[in-house]
This record gives C-alpha cells, sequence and structure tokens, in this order.
C-alpha cells in the first residue's frame, strides 16, 4: 500500500467557499445531492481539481451547470481529478451511500436504525466527493430529508434555520453552520431520539441551548454528561478567555461508535460510554471519564476546530493540546493539590504503561509523524497523551502566566486557519521570548529519551553537584537522536524532609522548593550553592519531562522521599521504586525456583502510608497500588509473564497478610454511607476502600469472603458493586466460596443484561481475571450477549483478554496468539479500524523468549497473508514484521 509522507504536503489546488448538501435518507440508499463553489489556489503547485471518494456511487457530475463527460474527469485509487478546470467552479454532485451496510463506522452508517456519521479522519469522502482535507475549509448549509416517523430528530452542524413538513409522511430540517470548517467536522444525527435540555448563560450575558441527545429510556443518565458541560464552558471561559461561539451545542450518543467522541463542530458524537451514567450503572472512574472526555471534545471547539490542522501530520496540534486541556480541567474541577497529583500520576501512569510501550516498538513515531500508511493507525498514545507531555513543557518552562500569553498570541494568529505544530510552537516562543528552537525535536524525534543523573556533594564547598545526561534509543527510520531541550524539575530534601533552598551557582532566581533545570546538552552539570548537608535529590518533580530518570537512589533514600517530599508525584514515584525494585528481584527468583520473601522495609513503608490520614484517601490509594504486569515488563529485556503474575501477586499476598489488620481498618474508615455522589471526596474514599479490599482478597479467608459477599449484595452504586464483584472472581478459596462467586457473577448478568455498558463490565472483568484462560474466552464468545460486530463489546472481551491478562494470553502453547490472529481476520472484514488496533496487540512480539516469539510471528504472518487485508491492519502487521 502507498506510503504518504509529510514532506510532499502541498496546498490545494481549489478553495471551496459553500457547500449546500440535501441527504435523502434511506438505509438501503441514501441519495446525497451536493453543491458546492471552489476557486483556483493560484499559490498552489497542484493544477488539477483533485477530489476524494470511496464506496459510494456517483451518479452525476456537474460544473458550472453543465454535465461532465466521461472524458473530462478520471476517477482512480479513491481521486476523482477533472482536469482544466476553469477559476472559479460551482460543482454538483450526485452521490448514493449503502449506509446500512456499512460496519466501518466511518462515513454514514446505521446504528439501532439510527443514522450517525464520523468523518475525522477520511469519513467525509465515503459520503460525496470531496476535497477531503483538513486544509479545505468552507461554510456547509445542510438539508435532512426522511421518513417523520422513523427519523423524528434530524441534526446537523450549526443553528436549525428551517424545518418542515413534505407532505408524503417525510420531513425536512436545514442546518447552517456559519463558521468555515474541514469536512472532518461535519456531522448528521436522524432517527428516534430524545434529550435533556436548559438554557445556559456564559459569562458575557448570552444565552446558548445545551442539548443531551440519547435513546428513549435513557434520559435518567444524561445529568453527569449535560454538568459537565457547563463545567467545560466555564472552565473554558475562566481559564483561557475562550467563549462558545455558537447559538447551540449538541450531544448525541451511540453504542455503536470507533473512538470515545467526536468534536464535530456544534454536533459532538459520543460513545455511549462517555456520555450515560447514574449511581446504579455508572463507576467513580466512568463518571471522571465522562467529564473528562466532554471536556476534551468541547475544548477542541477552539483548539482543533477554530484553528485546525493543516495536514494530518500536525494531527497533535489539536490532539496533544486538547487532551492537556482536558487533563488540566479535571485536576482544576478536583481544586486540591493532591487531587491534581493524583489526576498527574493516573495520566503518567498511561503514557507510561502505553506509550513509552509504544515508543520502544515497531509502531514508535514522533508526536508529528513523517509517514503513515493509514492516518487511522496514527490516532496514538503518541500523538494524544506524549503530544499531551510536549505542551506541558511548554507550561514549565513559560509558567502559568506564560503559557497563557501563548494561548493568547495563538489565536490572535490563527483563528480560523488550519496550520502547523510550528505554529503553535512559534506562538510560544515569541510571546516569551523563550528560545524554543531545539524544542522542535520534540515532534521530529521518535523514541523516550533518558536521563541519568549522577550527584556529588562538596560539605567544605557547601556544593551539591548534580549532572544529567540524555541519550534516546534508535526507532524505526531514525537512529542517532540529537539532545532535546528537557526541563528538569528539582527540589532537594534535608534530613528533615524539608526543601532546602535553591541556589544555582552564578545564577539569581532562588527557589525555597522546586527549581526547573533546562537540559539542552547531551551532559550538564548544575552547582547548587550554599547547601550545609547532603541532600536527597528529588528529580522531575510533576513528571517534568517524558523521559526515563535513571538515578541510583538507595532504599533509605526512596523511603525518605516516600515519607517527606512536598512533590506529591515524587512521593508517590518513590513508592513504585521501592515496589518495582523489588518485583524485579522477585520475578528474578520465581523464574530460578528461589524462595520468595518480602522486606520489612517495604511492608513498613506501605503500612505507614496506608494509616497516615492526614493524607488524602486518594494518594493513599495510588501509593498502595502496585506497578502494573504490564509495567513491570518494561523493566525486563525478555518478559516472562508467567513470572511476573506470580511475583506480583506473591507481594499483593504478603502485603495483604502483614497489613491486615490496618486494611481492615482503612476499610471501616472509608465507607461512604448515604446518597451515592461522584464528588472528588466520596471517590477518593471508595478507592481507599476498594484498594483495601481487593487487597484483603489475595490473603483470603471466610471472614473476607464474606466482606466482599456482603458488598456486593447490599452495594448500593456501580462502583461498590463491580470493586466486590471483581475481587469475587479473583478469588482463590474454598469451594463454597468459589461457587458463591460464580453465583454473584451470573446475578450481575441477570439484573444489568439491558444494559450494555453493564454487560460491557461484565465481559471485562471475566476477560482479565487471572481465571480466564483462552478456553474461557472462546467460551463467552459463544454467549449470547457477545458479538464483534459492537465496537465497545469487542474491546470489553476481547481487546482485554489480549492486553489486560499477559499470564493468560501469552498461554505457551500460542493458543492466544491463534485467538488474536482469527479475531483480527475476523474483524478486518467487518471494521478495518477496530482491527487494527487489537492488531498492534502483538507489537512487543520481539521482547518474550524464542518459543513464544515463534508463536507469535506465526500468527503475524497468518494476518499478513490474509486476502483482502486493510490498509490499517497491514500497515500495522508489516511493521510489526519489519
Ligand atoms: N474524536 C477524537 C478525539 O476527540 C478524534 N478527534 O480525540
Ligand atoms: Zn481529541
Amino acid at each position: 500500500p502507498l506510503t504518504i509522507f509529510r514532506k510532499d504536503y502541498i496546498a490545494p489546488g481549489f478553495w471551496v467557499d459553500t457547500v449546500e448538501m440535501g441527504f435523502d435518507l434511506d438505509p438501503i440508499a441514501t441519495h446525497v445531492a451536493t453543491r458546492m463553489t471552489m476557486r483556483r489556489n493560484h499559490d498552489s503547485s497542484e493544477k488539477n481539481l483533485v477530489l476524494f471518494g470511496e464506496t459510494i456511487k456517483l451518479l452525476q457530475l456537474r460544473m458550472n451547470g453543465v454535465n461532465l463527460k466521461k472524458s473530462a474527469y478520471s476517477i482512480a485509487d479513491g481521486k476523482l481529478t477533472i482536469l482544466n478546470a476553469p477559476d472559479v467552479v460551482t460543482l454538483e454532485i450526485e452521490t448514493v451511500i449503502a449506509a446500512g451496510k456499512n460496519t466501518s463506522m466511518s462515513g454514514l452508517y446505521v446504528s439501532n436504525g439510527n443514522f450517525f456519521t464520523q468523518c475525522e479522519a477520511e469519513g467525509f469522502r465515503k459520503i460525496t466527493y470531496y476535497p477531503d482535507r483538513p486544509d479545505v475549509m468552507g461554510t456547509f448549509t445542510i438539508m435532512l430529508r426522511g421518513d417523520k416517523k422513523k427519523y423524528p430528530v434530524l441534526l446537523s452542524n450549526g443553528n436549525l434555520i428551517a424545518e418542515g413538513d413534505l407532505g408524503d409522511g417525510r420531513h425536512y430540517a436545514t442546518w447552517e453552520d456559519p463558521f468555515k470548517k474541514p469536512s472532518y467536522l461535519f456531522a448528521l444525527v436522524a432517527g428516534k431520539l430524545v434529550c435533556q435540555e436548559e438554557k445556559y448563560k456564559l459569562k458575557s450575558g448570552r444565552k446558548v441551548l445545551l442539548q443531551v441527545w440519547v435513546e428513549a429510556g435513557n434520559l435518567d443518565k444524561t445529568q453527569h454528561a449535560m454538568d459537565s458541560l457547563k463545567n467545560s464552558i466555564r472552565w473554558d471561559e475562566e481559564r483561557f478567555g475562550l467563549e462558545l461561539d455558537l447559538d447551540r451545542f449538541m450531544i448525541v450518543a451511540t453504542s455503536d461508535f470507533n473512538m470515545g467522541a467526536m468534536e464535530n463542530k456544534g454536533l459532538n458524537i459520543f460513545n455511549t460510554k462517555y456520555v450515560l451514567a447514574n449511581p446504579s450503572i455508572a463507576t467513580d472512574v466512568d463518571y471522571a471519564g465522562i467529564e473528562s472526555v466532554v471536556g476534551h471534545e468541547y475544548f477542541h471547539n477552539w483548539t482543533g476546530n477554530r484553528v485546525t490542522c493543516r495536514d494530518w501530520f500536525q494531527l497533535s496540534l489539536k490532539e496533544g493540546l486538547t487532551v492537556f486541556r482536558d487533563q488540566e480541567f479535571s485536576a482544576d474541577l478536583v481544586g486540591t493539590e493532591t487531587g491534581r497529583a493524583v489526576k498527574r500520576i493516573e495520566d503518567v501512569r498511561v503514557l507510561r504503561q502505553v506509550q513509552f510501550s509504544e515508543d520502544a516498538g515497531p509502531m514508535a513515531h514522533p508526536v508529528r509523524p513523517d509517514s503513515f500508511v493509514e492516518i487511522n493507525n496514527f490516532y496514538t498514545v503518541t500523538i494524544y497523551e506524549k503530544g499531551a507531555e510536549v505542551v506541558r513543557m511548554y507550561y514549565t518552562l513559560l509558567g502559568h502566566d506564560g503559557f497563557r500569553k501563548g494561548m493568547d498570541l495563538y489565536f490572535k494568529r490563527h483563528d480560523g486557519q488550519a496550520v502547523a505544530c510550528d505554529d503553535f510552537r512559534a506562538a510560544m516562543a515569541d510571546s516569551s521570548g523563550h528560545d524554543l528552537a531545539q524544542f522542535e525535536r520534540w515532534y521530529s524525534q521518535a523514541g523516550t529519551p533518558r536521563v541519568k543523573a549522577e550527584t556529588s556533594y562538596d560539605a567544605d564547598a557547601k556544593i551539591y553537584q548534580i549532572t544529567l545526561s540524555q541519550t534516546c534509543p534508535d526507532t524505526p527510520g531514525q537512529s542517532k537522536k540529537l539532545p532535546f531541550h528537557i526541563p528538569v524539575a528539582i527540589g532537594l530534601l534535608g534530613a528533615d524532609g524539608k526543601d532546602l533552598k535553591l541556589q544555582l551557582e552564578g545564577q539569581t532566581t532562588t527557589s525555597n522548593n522546586t527549581l526547573v533545570l533546562e537540559l539542552t546538552a547531551e551532559s550538564q552539570t548544575f552547582r547548587f550553592t550554599g547547601i550545609t548537608q547532603k541532600p536527597t535529590p528529588s528529580i522531575l518533580r510533576n513528571f517534568s519531562a517524558p523521559v526515563v530518570l535513571e538515578y541510583a537512589y538507595t532504599d533509605e533514600e526512596l523511603g525518605h522521599l516516600l515519607a517527606n517530599d512536598s512533590d506529591p508525584f515524587n512521593r508517590w514515584e518513590a513508592g513504585q521504586r521501592l515496589a518495582t525494585r523489588r518485583l524485579v528481584k522477585l520475578t528474578n527468583a520465581v523464574q530460578k525456583g528461589e524462595e520468595l520473601e518480602l522486606d520489612a522495609m517495604f511492608i513498613e513503608a506501605l503500612r505507614a502510608t496506608l494509616n497516615d490520614t492526614t493524607l488524602d484517601p486518594s494518594f493513599r490509594e495510588v501509593v498502595l497500588t502496585l506497578p502494573s504486569e504490564a509495567m513491570i515488563a518494561e523493566e525486563f529485556a525478555v518478559v516472562d509473564p508467567q513470572s511476573i503474575h506470580t511475583a506480583r501477586q506473591f507481594v499483593r499476598a504478603s502485603l495483604a497478610q502483614h497489613l491486615k489488620s490496618d486494611l481492615l481498618s482503612a476499610y471501616e474508615n472509608n465507607l461512604t454511607p448515604g446518597k451515592y455522589s461522584p464528588d472528588a471526596v466520596s471517590a477518593a474514599k471508595r478507592g481507599l476502600k476498594n484498594v483495601a479490599l481487593a487487597y484483603l482478597l489475595a490473603w483470603p479467608d471466610d471472614a473476607t469472603f464474606m466482606l466482599a459477599k456482603t458488598q456486593f449484595d447490599e452495594a448500593q452504586n456501580m462502583t461498590d458493586r463491580l470493586a466486590a464483584l471483581s475481587g469475587l472472581s479473583n478469588f482463590s478459596g474454598s469451594a463454597k466460596n468459589t461457587k458463591a462467586a460464580a453465583q454473584s457473577l451470573q446475578k450481575f448478568y441477570k439484573d444489568f443484561k439491558n444494559e450494555a455498558l453493564v454487560i460491557d463490565k461484565w465481559f471485562m472483568l471475566q476477560a482479565s481475571a487471572y481465571t480466564c484462560d483462552v478456553a474461557k474466552v472462546r467460551e463467552l464468545m459463544k454467549h449470547s450477549a457477545f458479538t464483534l460486530s459492537n465496537p465497545n463489546r469487542a474491546r470489553s472481551l476481547i481487546f482485554n483478554f489480549c492486553n489486560a491478562n499477559p499470564a493468560r494470553f501469552h498461554a505457551a502453547d500460542g493458543s492466544g496468539y491463534a485467538l488474536w490472529a482469527e479475531l483480527v481476520i475476523a474483524l478486518n472484514k467487518l471494521n478495518p479500524q477496530v482491527a487494527a488496533r487489537l492488531a498492534r496487540s502483538l507489537d512487543r512480539w520481539k521482547k518474550y523468549p524464542q518459543n513464544l516469539q515463534a508463536h507469535m510471528k506465526a500468527a503475524l504472518q497468518k494476518v499478513a497473508e490474509t486476502k483482502k487485508l486493510s490498509k490499517d491492519v497491514l500497515e500495522v502487521v508489516s511493521k510489526a514484521l519489519a
């Protein structure tokens, strides 16, 4: 398949000014009539008029009122090219779409009898022939026509300007979006839907209409999404001075959706997972997820829609920035310093576990990629999460106000334009005077940099010296990386645990706690003066850069940091380092058949944290949570998933055994009786209580079993119910208890069989339990509630098994990989985007022992040799095999 290169960008040969479209909605054949006015871009080297189109039937093509003969244009490889077009053109195009047969969930498709669209990145070309690229922006007027009974609700972008009856049982609605937009932001929704709506007053006094549309029966699950939307609107006004520019803002939920949600102008379309919530179906984690995704899509209205991307290589321009914004939004809503830190910890966990792994594998790519085969494969953790880290580094380097000035300048310069990552960097540099030339390498070089720190203390001179050196591993197509511009936030702790005053030699800036060092060379030495005692360094505070920090901490130093660091992130980090050290050692011991032992120092450090009631429960929860098996795997050159699992389970059981009474107290002291509320304080209590419960079940007896069973039976909310069920389904106790656990699982299914999102949890919980092997997955696939054609359902069982149950997925006989290959091939036919995501589960195959590698390679080859493989899947497996 064709590789597309960033360096080959050429401006479009024609601009679009206005687009009018009429849709006659019918699942078998939706007719689309498009009229657009275009004019030549004299600055482009492209002389032809080029339109893209896929999977649609072309009925008619008229240029400036004249039917175009077949000889006047050519169609090849998804491109329609008109030669010798005049400078000013009105094109009229009629196309037909078989939306009901579209299982790809890209373009126009049908879900539960309703019509939806998904046009990012290149779905609009499945609707009509169009210059479907983000730098072509036009104003859209859309008329929807359809059966009144089947499609009582007709929605599109912008404002409703007309609606009425067509007399024949059909009706119409006309929508006008006053803002120019690229085609990927187009959307339509038609069908049987109901909405919760509200008039909301902006800070300026202007009133807007907010709506959350769902299927009938779900109206009791929309309040949290509505609240999250109002919080998002207010937050963007207050933090960035950005106001909602439309009179109406709609969110629509569908259960069939490839992504989390989509920021179509004024008409966001969401996966139900990120809209629907009430206490009986949604957990605290779900509530938080909804808040952040509603925020994310809303914030795109400025960072993505008003200022959009010149081409898809610049995707992180909008995604990295918008993830940064949604992270800050969630952190600001929690409000407390610890709450912020816990949010930061959760985000960094994802980055390390998923993005660092991507950066070390065959799909590694820069935040601004140089090439792709299928752009849908580049909606990655690198573009999103590492992209957000890159934006956060500007924030760290320029400060709160400096960053805001940069944002203001960015909008002042580029509102209404399609721009590049370099334009954002230039706005940050020009508004602050900070030299950000070298910072460009964060966009161009892939791979996770390693920063090594070495320190020495001169008591006589009272000088503490730290030398920072950086390297970055080779990645596909890139070797010999140049040094990055890395902000390293540092503090120094005295013996009393307090921060020392910081004064860099030869510099005037001082700090009472943290200084941001700028590492730009391969190696640099920084000297702190006036240091009267040998300190403990707290390096990379708040995770100031997306790097791996290597420093030879002693256990005592880590214990000191865990107990005292004023930076809560590094306090947590110290605990994770202590845990990782032990988990690695124990994994090796498992492999050698040695006896396993957990040391008292670690147990006591965790006991102290668990019992420190001055600490926020959410913070105690994250400290108590051990690094995941996937994180531990990153520590090894050759990964042995079963030994890692055994070692981690041993640590959990040992902690449970030694901390039993402390865990029980934590459980008892963090009950949240009364009416459920998803607020941060209550959620934190539930979080700590449920982590305590999970530990207690790792060293089980009948009493802890009863505790979990009672919590399951009497739970007043999904958070507590699911936590108890998860504990029970991982429980290894007496036969009697195991049976009762299985019954709980059955009861859960029966009670929630009409709630699709809860049934997803039911599958997910089983798929990720250690008790679930390949045979069990195959059995669950035969369950009447299972289907591959719903992405959420496929993810809940299949993706969770392949990605979140490593000890079982990597079964020695290769049966996990054989299942994986079967499913990638099956999904490829239905939905290439979802298939390609699943295909990524074998990215790191070269990190496993030889016997597993052989099985994985065979599975990858089996997929690669499949006929009619989508370019989505082909790109992923060929890169893995390369
Ligand atoms: N819908 C996806 C997101 O919001 C792609 N833009 O990130
Ligand atoms: Zn986004």
